[in-house]
């Protein structure tokens, strides 16, 4: 069924956390995620990350134009984001919560579970150039809009 998922947005950091509907029966759950439907942008890559060690922060960048939308499908962890104003951390401890990290964000994941799977679609193909991994950099890039 679509059109059951919400969306939570915080206006002060533009973050906008997606509950999706699972599809549950007896056999137990399945979430099925369509571009432009449940994401709201073309998916041109899903990748993810497992096998975290204890105590690592990954991320430490922001993207010049990537959308993504990151889901913590198995274990817990937690996210920082930064506008270069302010940062919000939010949690992603369920399989059917996505996390919207619009491009300008600098993000930070941390606190990963020993299970953790943090799983990422993500709007275009991998693209270096559209890193920006200095954070005075990332603050020039935000004020210069
Ligand atoms: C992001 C956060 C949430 C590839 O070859 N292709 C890929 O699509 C990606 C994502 C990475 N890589 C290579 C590049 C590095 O040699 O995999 C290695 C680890 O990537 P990175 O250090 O960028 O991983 P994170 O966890 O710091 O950041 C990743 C994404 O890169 C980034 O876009 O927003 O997850």
């Amino acid at each position: 069924m679509h059109g059951a998922n919400t969306r939570e947005e915080s206006q002060s950091l533009q973050t906008i956390k997606y509950t999706f509907q699972p599809h549950g029966d007896d056999r137990g759950q399945l979430i099925a995620l369509e571009e432009f439907r449940d994401i709201p942008f073309a998916i041109k890559r899903v990748y993810y990350m497992y096998d975290t060690g204890e105590g690592v922060v990954r991320g430490h960048h922001a993207h010049k134009s990537l959308e993504q939308i990151l889901i913590c499908i198995h274990g817990k962890c937690k996210i920082r984001l930064d506008d270069g104003t302010e940062t919000k951390v939010v949690p992603l401890e369920k399989p059917y919560e996505g996390l919207y990290i619009a491009n300008n964000m600098w993000r930070e994941m941390f606190d990963f579970s020993p299970d953790a799977v943090l799983m990422v679609l993500a709007s275009d193909i991998y693209k270096e150039e559209d890193y920006i991994r200095n954070y005075d950099e990332f603050l020039e890039f935000v004020k210069r809009g």
